[in-house]
């Protein structure tokens, strides 16, 4: 399925869409579960999550290091609704805007919503830098490893590993913030 708009929801089925977690401020691993409960309750049925993983901040370097985790899920809206469902989320662990690429409590990206390409202001999908960040490549390929880019057929694995952008990334071994 591909549209150009992203207020159209899946016809009468659902779409398999996969949203990258991250918090680098506060308590991050209850900001990310608080995040996955949240969308759930407005619809989202998750079949998959990561491991929750230690990266190195990209973008912005002096600030803590984030925790990752991407989940699968399956949502009947549309782009947009999902979109404002994580934006919700981001605001309910208490992010108030802040330094673009900078700290935040949550963030809740969607990565990839079925095979929808859309270039909107606030929308763009597949998320554009996703083929770019090893944080999100490595929690996306745990969960889904023989994920390809359906717009050229490229294996995601395949792409990581060309990949030098260098930061680190590692399974969170901690069971604490
Ligand atoms: N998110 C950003 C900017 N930089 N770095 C890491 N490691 N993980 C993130 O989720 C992240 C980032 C903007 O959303
Ligand atoms: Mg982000
Ligand atoms: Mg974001």
């Amino acid at each position: 399925m591909r549209k150009s708009c992203g207020d159209v929801a899946p016809e009468g089925g659902r779409v398999t869409a996969y949203v990258l977690f991250g918090s680098n401020l506060g308590d991050r691993r209850r900001s990310i579960e608080d995040g996955l409960a949240f969308l759930e309750r407005g619809g989202v049925v998750w079949s998959a999550r990561s491991s929750f993983y230690e990266t190195e901040p990209i973008g912005f370097d002096d600030q803590p290091w984030f925790l990752n985790l991407a989940a699968r899920g399956s949502v009947s809206v549309s782009p947009r609704a999902l979109l404002a469902l994580c934006k919700a989320a981001e605001e309910a662990a208490g992010r108030t805007g802040g330094v673009r690429f900078g700290p935040r409590p949550l963030d809740a990206d969607i990565l990839l919503y079925g095979e929808v390409e859309l270039d909107l202001p606030d929308l763009v999908l597949p998320h554009p830098r996703l083929r770019e960040r090893r944080f999100a490549l490595i929690p996306l390929l745990e969960v889904e490893p023989d994920l390809r880019d359906f717009r050229d057929g490229q294996r995601y694995d395949a792409v990581l590993q060309r990949l030098d952008e260098g930061k680190k990334v590692a399974k969170s071994t901690t069971k604490g913030s």
